[in-house]
């Protein structure tokens, strides 16, 4: 890549294009790298405290990847004109261009999600992960098959053959080892993307909608608590759970699994699952949202009301806070006294009428509706009310201490 064109001034309109297309390119790779790391559950194990600041640089970065393309559109006629007698490059223009604006529209949509209806954050969102998973392959396919490598393996055998003229053009080898290699990458990438795409797009198919509730849970419980409704009364959940983990799944059975309510508490207490099982639980439907864009709407909790509980193991004086632990060891989060008694926070039990599956927090997670979901505290053991505040494990690491759900 020669580096002066991106400073020299005065440039011929080719020279002006390949400026434009190499600093495309270099801001696409970033965007690549940077929004990987976000999407994988690998890095948000590893490195949670990096998070934060890798989606304000994605962010970043991709503003600024309007630059080119705003550059790009008053030159896109005359560009085009060049382009009269070469329809594949049109063709990829179009593709390549399409995919960017998809990018760059749900992007912004999800940068700005909490000014906008979650039900458009959800869809900008699918939209983002879509033009990623065709847009990924369809750019490095297209740099592998454009570049002076791939260029330079006909040119060589072109020279040799200059010497050496072949007899029959149509059978030209140069053009079957092209077309051969061209095949061969698109085959690589078709093999390294398809299971990755097909992954995510599996909860979206309608066959498998219905039977989401995955089949390796780990979790044994017995007795199962009986739902109040034989069905859901939301009359089920719409959309899809993302499960997030910052440590392996936890797994509990009824022999090991117990939870506790203590600190600045008139009576602690400490329940196995038999005698939790036996405490009185309502029902409620609500929607729950993830702050990185994506929600989940009429979901039918029955659950103890969190009021109930901390009424019941009566509240200290000094009290000011609720913090909850989950199993997993590791991830905390906490609300005010005053948010804890709000109506809909429930300590869940049965999601739409069956036991929480492990993967979702089973099978005992917090909910708190008006809040994002990083409040929901999965595999929720132990309920401690304290004096100070507890800043949680996503807002230690730079989310907002204000959760709730706005618009
Ligand atoms: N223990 C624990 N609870 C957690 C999390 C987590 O990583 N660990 N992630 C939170 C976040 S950010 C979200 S969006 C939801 C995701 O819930 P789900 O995995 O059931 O989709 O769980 C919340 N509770
Ligand atoms: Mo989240």
């Amino acid at each position: 890549m020669n580096w002066r064109i991106f400073i020299a001034r005065n440039l011929k309109f080719g020279r002006k294009l390949t400026r434009l297309h190499h600093l495309n390119a270099i801001l696409f790779l970033v965007l690549t790298v940077t929004g990987f790391v976000l999407f994988s559950s690998f890095y948000r194990t590893t490195f949670p405290g990096s998070r934060v600041l890798i989606k304000d640089f994605h962010v970043w970065i991709g503003i600024l990847s309007m630059l080119p393309v705003l550059f790009y559109m008053p030159k896109m006629t005359k560009h085009l004109k060049t382009l009269r007698k070469r329809k594949n490059h049109r063709l990829n223009l179009y593709t390549v261009l399409s995919i960017l604006a998809a990018l760059i529209i749900s992007g912004l949509l999800l940068t700005y999600h909490r000014q906008i209806p979650p039900q458009l954050s959800s869809f900008a969102l699918i939209v983002h992960d879509l033009a990623t998973w065709l847009g990924v392959p369809y750019v490095i396919y297209h740099s592998v098959t454009r570049s002076q490598w791939f260029k330079n393996i006909g040119k060589t055998r072109q020279e040799k053959m200059r010497i050496t003229p072949m007899l029959i053009d149509r059978e030209n080898p140069i053009l079957k080892r092209r077309s051969f290699l061209r095949v061969l990458t698109g085959g690589v990438l078709a093999v390294i993307f398809l299971p990755l795409f097909g992954n995510w797009l599996k909860p979206y198919l309608p066959t498998m909608a219905g039977s989401s509730s995955p089949k390796t849970d780990g979790n044994k419980f017995d007795p199962l608590p009986q739902p109040k409704n034989p069905e859901p009364i939301g009359g089920g959940r719409k959309g899809q759970f993302r499960n997030y983990t910052v440590t392996e799944v936890p797994t509990f059975t009824d022999e090991n699994w117990h939870f506790t309510i203590d600190g600045l508490v008139k009576k602690r207490q400490k329940y196995n699952w038999r005698e939790f099982v036996k405490l009185k639980r309502s029902v409620q439907v609500s929607d729950f949202h993830c702050v990185t864009g994506w929600s989940v709407y009429n979901i039918t909790w029955e659950g103890i009301p969190l009021k109930n509980i901390l009424q019941d193991s009566g509240i200290d004086q000094r009290a000011n806070y609720v913090k909850f632990y989950s199993g997993d060891g590791v991830y905390t989060d906490s609300l005010t006294i005053d948010q804890a008694m709000q109506d809909d926070m429930i300590v869940a039990v049965l999601m739409d009428g069956e036991l929480i599956p492990g993967q979702n927090g089973g099978p005992v997670r917090l909910i708190t509706p008006k809040m994002y979901a990083y409040k929901s505290v999965k595999w929720l053991n132990r309920i401690e009310l304290i004096e100070n505040e507890h800043v949680g494990f996503w807002e230690q690491r730079g989310y907002e201490k204000d959760a709730w759900v706005r618009s």
